[in-house]
C-alpha cells in the first residue's frame, strides 16, 4: 500500500507506458496499416516482404506456330506474402510496325485464352508476330518484371493461311497426261501435286478412296513455300479411284486438293460377229456385222480382215471376193485407250462357177 502511494512508483509506470506506446508507433503501426497482419521471422521478429512475385507461362514455348485460338496456362506465385493482381499484355508486329494492347487485368493462376486471326489478339501473320507478356504484383507493391528467361514473355509465329494446292493431280507417267485420265491395272503412276504456302509446308499425304496412303515425297527437300510432292500409285484392281492430297503447313493448317476421279480402262467386248451368206461366188455380196460394247462407252474403231489381204474400217462392212477359195474373216475392235477384242466369223467359201 505504501508502494502504491509512492510518487516514484507511478513515475516509473508512466515512463514504461510512454516507451511502450513509442515502440508500438515506430515499429509495428506501419505493418498493421499496410497488411492488417504482422509477418514474423523464426525469432518472432517482424519481416517486411521485399521479394518480387513470379509469373510464368507453362503451356507453350517461344517459337511455336499457331493458326487457331489457344490457351495459355499461367502460374503466378509470391513466396512471402499474397498476390495483389495479375496482368498480361500482347504486342503484335505487322511489317515491323508494333501494336500493343497495354497491360490488361487477368485472373492470377488461371488459363488465358488467346485468339488468333485477323482483328484478334494475335492479329497478324508472321514469324515472331505475337509476343505475350505476363506479370503480377504482391500486396507489398513488389512487381514481377517479365523476361524471356523466366518464360513470362513468349514470342509466337502466327499463320492461319492454309496451303494452296495450285493444281489437281498430275502424273508423270510416260505419256505425260494429266488427270483425269484412264489408268491401267498394275501400271505404276507417280501422282504429283504442287503446293504453296505463305510460310512453310510441312507435308502432304495421299488419299485414295478416302484412305490415307501415307506421306508423299518432297521433290526438293529444301523447299518451304513452294513444293512438289509425289507418290507412286499402282491400281491393282479394275475400277474407279477417287484421289486427293491433303497438305499441312507449320501451324497445322490443312487443305485438301480437289478430288480427281480416275478409273482403269475396260476392254471392248465382242459378243458376236457374223458373215452372211457363208458361201457364194465372185458375184456374191458378203455382209459382215459385229455386236460389240465398250463398258466405258469409249469411241470404237473397227478393222475387218476379210482373209484375203483386203481390209475395211466400216463396222458393218460388205465385201466381194475376187478369187475362189476358203477364207477366215476376222474383226478387231479397239477403244480409244488402245485395248481391243477380236472375233473370227464363220469360214467363207467362194466357189468356181
Ligand atoms: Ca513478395
Ligand atoms: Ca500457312
Ligand atoms: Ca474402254
Amino acid at each position: 500500500m505504501r508502494l502504491l502511494k509512492s510518487k516514484r512508483f507511478w513515475l516509473i509506470i508512466l515512463t514504461l507506458i510512454i516507451i511502450g506506446v513509442l515502440i508500438y508507433f515506430i515499429f509495428f503501426k506501419k505493418y498493421i496499416i499496410e497488411n492488417g497482419s504482422i509477418p514474423l521471422n523464426g525469432q518472432g521478429q517482424e519481416v517486411k516482404d521485399k521479394t518480387d512475385p513470379a509469373s510464368q507461362i507453362r503451356s507453350l514455348n517461344s517459337g511455336s506456330w499457331h493458326g487457331k485460338n489457344f490457351i495459355l496456362d499461367v502460374l503466378d506465385e509470391d513466396l512471402e506474402s499474397k498476390l495483389d493482381f495479375c496482368e498480361y499484355k500482347i504486342i503484335t508486329y505487322n511489317n515491323e510496325k508494333e501494336y500493343s494492347t497495354g497491360w490488361l487485368k487477368r485472373k492470377c493462376n488461371s488459363d488465358l485464352n488467346i485468339s488468333v486471326g485477323e482483328g484478334k489478339m494475335c492479329g497478324f501473320e508472321g514469324r515472331n508476330a505475337c509476343w505475350i507478356y505476363v506479370r503480377s504484383k504482391d500486396v507489398n507493391g513488389n512487381q514481377h518484371n517479365p523476361s524471356l528467361e523466366n518464360k513470362s514473355i513468349i514470342y509466337l509465329h502466327i499463320d492461319w493461311s492454309k496451303p494452296i494446292i495450285s493444281k489437281a493431280f498430275i502424273t508423270d507417267s510416260l505419256d505425260g497426261q494429266s488427270y483425269p485420265i484412264f489408268i491401267e491395272e498394275n501400271e505404276s503412276y507417280n501422282l504429283k501435286t504442287e503446293v504453296s504456302d505463305n510460310f512453310k509446308i510441312t507435308g502432304c499425304n495421299l488419299y485414295i478412296d478416302y484412305q490415307n496412303q501415307g506421306i508423299m515425297l518432297r521433290e526438293d527437300s529444301s523447299c518451304q513455300k513452294k513444293c512438289d510432292f509425289g507418290k507412286e500409285f499402282i491400281p491393282e484392281q479394275p475400277g474407279v479411284y477417287q484421289i486427293f492430297a491433303a497438305c499441312k503447313d507449320n501451324a497445322n493448317n490443312i487443305s485438301k486438293s480437289e478430288t480427281v476421279e480416275t478409273r482403269t480402262n475396260l476392254v471392248p467386248v465382242i459378243s458376236s460377229c457374223r458373215v452372211n451368206p457363208t458361201s457364194g461366188n465372185i458375184n456374191t455380196q458378203f455382209n459382215f456385222s459385229v455386236d460389240v460394247q465398250d463398258p466405258d462407252n469409249d469411241p470404237l474403231s473397227f478393222s475387218w480382215n476379210f482373209g484375203n489381204e483386203e481390209f475395211s474400217n466400216i463396222k458393218d462392212a460388205s465385201h466381194f471376193y475376187k478369187n475362189p477359195g476358203t477364207y477366215n474373216p476376222e474383226i478387231i475392235v479397239s477403244d480409244d485407250k488402245g485395248t481391243n477384242d477380236s472375233c473370227l466369223t464363220a469360214w467363207v467359201s467362194i466357189l468356181e462357177d
